[in-house]
């Protein structure tokens, strides 16, 4: 296994672009406006226990996680910038954890005010998905700021997780519903040094599907396949059930692979990996394609309107593919960050930042809401705006501290190379080697595919992932030695000063998916770069009657999203007025047909939208119905 390190998002400037300005949104408007929704909705009060039964607003058993995330959002701003009112505002959220811990270490929302003395009864409820969050945000507020009150309150948390589950057994279960702890207790092992966190952390993830207890406590759709523990994770190899869930415990073993040198946990997790990004994701990089358990269902199975495809499994998806991205000199894993950052995950906030969406549908069709009721059911269809808050709202402070911590996606480095994951126009001086190396990122990507990559310092290599859906690139290397490729990097040996100017050629392809998934059949969608493109009827007026031309001839046009639309060649379908008609009796008009970035769908109001289109090849002068009918 090779090891990569990290480099933190806050060692890395993003000096300009795209991620520039999101990061901008995000610390403007985004972690504001969630901060006064969960106000609103008593998510931060709740944090007081001061709700009372019989009062109306009880809180929801994972309120604690939701003002966690954003607690953790808040912690990556601090990091940047200092903050007094911010910084105030969290300590006073701590002052309320601080004072309602109980004295052998224990807080949560729920089991204290709502169901008191049923702690670590319930395996899915979600106590140490909650407990985990906070020892997120704690390790981040910590390492902002220097101050330990919230990290120690956590470590005492932790002690008493460990206490029940490790040494005692005494809880109900042995490893929760929703994991989140794992990844949260490798994190807190990294933060404080403590080794018995990391040990804690590997005993949740042996023991998942590997113990009594918590075998027959799953039903109905929370199978054990939705809970990840029909098997020992080392033996699962395929990504199954609910979707964050699995993203988030497979992120662990990847954590835990890394950091224990576990190589059968490692195989699992890459045996996963594959499942998910050769069968069961979407090509926005979302996942999790049935709202039935939010889950993942079998190889192939990627409805495009019915999408569940939550932005928290985006950012899941991602998470566990920048874990894996360290353990090996492979550019699949930094391919799927990309693609998950650009679309899935992207079009889960709206481009005011204000709002959000918790499903990321791939097509809409405004005319089926007027279906009420099908085979019985009220017929439910991903919701076509974006929301400010949900009832369930882990998704949009998940957003906000994903967007804040993009930085650390970008570069990692091992004993004597530094590794370009992703294009930022970025800044970062890392230590290694016995030396500083400062790496730069000049590029207006993914508007634009040129990208200069500058290296200062001590001589060193240099990788730089050739994204995977370049078909043509060029580059050109000062000061620098071309060494070729290796596992999808082009390597490069630096001597200070060394200037490496890459161009990805950008012109828009035509991607088909397999055939295995039969919903995008005979459909085609455009991606340009790295970004996938939609068709939306407010552009294009009926948008089923589009079929796209396999000679695209593309011109960007600005709306103003960060990256260009794209007007195309297409045709329009109209019929002779009768329901069903021999093909060559229908009429095809030419047509310029507006695509859009996907991310960049729902922000003009409400309006049909589609990723997978028709295309427009053959010829149907040659396909006369009944010429074909005398060949027969
Ligand atoms: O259950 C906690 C979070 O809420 C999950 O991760 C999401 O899928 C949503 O169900
Ligand atoms: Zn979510």
């Amino acid at each position: 296994m090779s090891k990569q390190y990290s480099v933190p998002f806050d060692k890395v400037n993003i000096t300009g672009g795209f991620w520039k300005d999101r990061i901008a949104l995000n610390e403007s408007v985004t972690l504001d406006s969630v901060r006064r929704r969960f106000e609103d909705t008593g998510r931060f009060s709740a944090l007081g226990y001061n709700w009372k039964q019989g009062e109306p607003d009880r809180p929801h058993f994972f309120y604690d996680s939701d003002a966690a995330k954003w607690m953790e959002a808040a912690a990556y701003v601090l990091s940047k910038h200092s903050d007094s009112e911010l910084e105030s505002y969290v300590e006073e959220l701590i002052d309320r954890i601080e004072r309602n811990m109980t004295p052998d270490g224990y807080f949560n929302v729920w089991y204290t005010v709502v169901e008191p003395g049923k702690r670590f009864t319930d395996r899915d409820h979600h106590e140490l998905y909650c407990a985990g969050h906070l020892i997120e945000a704690a390790a981040a507020y910590y390492e902002a700021t220097g101050k330990r009150r919230f990290l120690d309150l956590m470590r005492r948390y932790a002690e008493l997780i460990e206490t029940v589950f490790c040494r005692e057994d005494s809880a109900a279960f042995t490893t929760p519903g929703h994991p989140e702890i794992e990844l949260a207790l490798v994190r807190l092992y990294r933060c404080t040094g403590e080794k018995r966190w990391l040990d804690l952390s590997r005993f949740f993830v042996d023991k998942r599907g590997n113990n009594e207890k918590d075998r027959g406590q799953a039903s109905g759709f929370a199978s054990e396949d939705y809970l990840q523990d029909m098997i020992p994770l080392r033996e699962q190899t395929q990504a199954t059930g609910h979707s964050v869930r699995a993203c988030y415990i497979y992120s662990a073993m990847a954590d835990i692979a890394y950091e224990c040198g576990d190589r059968e946990l490692l195989a699992a997790a890459n045996s996963i990996f594959k499942n998910i990004t050769e069968h069961r994701m979407y090509i926005t990089g979302g996942i999790g394609s049935t709202r039935v358990g939010e889950a993942f269902t079998v190889d192939g199975d990627l409805p495009n309107e019915t999408a569940y495809a939550e932005t928290c499994a985006a950012v899941s998806l991602a998470m566990f593919a920048q874990r894996m991205s360290l353990t090996a000199v492979d550019s699949r894993y930094a391919d799927t960050v990309e693609r998950v950052i650009y679309n899935g995950f992207l079009s889960g906030v709206s481009l005011d930042g204000k709002s959000f969406f918790y499903e990321n549908p791939l097509s809409i069709d405004l005319s089926k809401r007027n279906i009420k009721y099908w085979r019985g059911e009220e017929v439910r269809l991903p919701i076509t705006q974006r929301v400010e808050v949900f009832d369930c709202s882990c998704c949009p402070p998940n957003v906000a501290r994903f967007v804040e911590s993009i930085g650390k996606y970008i570069y990692s480095y091992d004993g004597d190379t530094v590794y370009v994951h992703q294009f930022m126009q970025s800044d970062t001086d890392i230590d290694m080697n016995g030396g500083t190396v400062h790496v730069s990122q000049i590029t207006d990507y993914p508007s634009d595919g040129g990208v200069t990559v500058c290296v200062g310092g001590a001589p060193v290599k240099l990788a730089v992932r050739i994204p995977s859906w370049c078909r043509d690139f060029s580059v050109e290397a000062k000061l620098a030695e071309n060494l070729g490729t290796s596992g999808g990097y082009m390597l490069f040996d630096c001597r200070d000063g060394a200037k490496i100017e890459l161009y990805f050629d950008m012109s828009p392809v035509i991607v088909s998916a397999d055939p295995s998934v039969h919903e995008d059949s005979g459909k085609v969608a455009v991606m340009r770069g790295p970004v996938v493109y939609c068709a939306e009827g407010v552009d294009n007026g009926d948008i089923f009657s589009l079929s796209l031309s396999s000679e695209l001839n593309a011109e960007p046009v600005d709306l103003g999203f960060g990256i260009p639309a794209l007007d195309v060649d297409g045709t329009r379908i109209s019929g002779s007025g009768a329901l069903y008609a021999p093909a060559d009796e229908m009429k095809h008009e030419p047509t310029r047909i507006r695509l859009i970035p996907y991310f960049a769908f729902a922000n003009r109001g409400e309006s049909d939208m589609q990723v997978w289109m028709s295309i427009r090849s053959v010829s149907y002068t040659h396909l006369r119905a009944h010429e074909t009918r005398h060949d027969l």
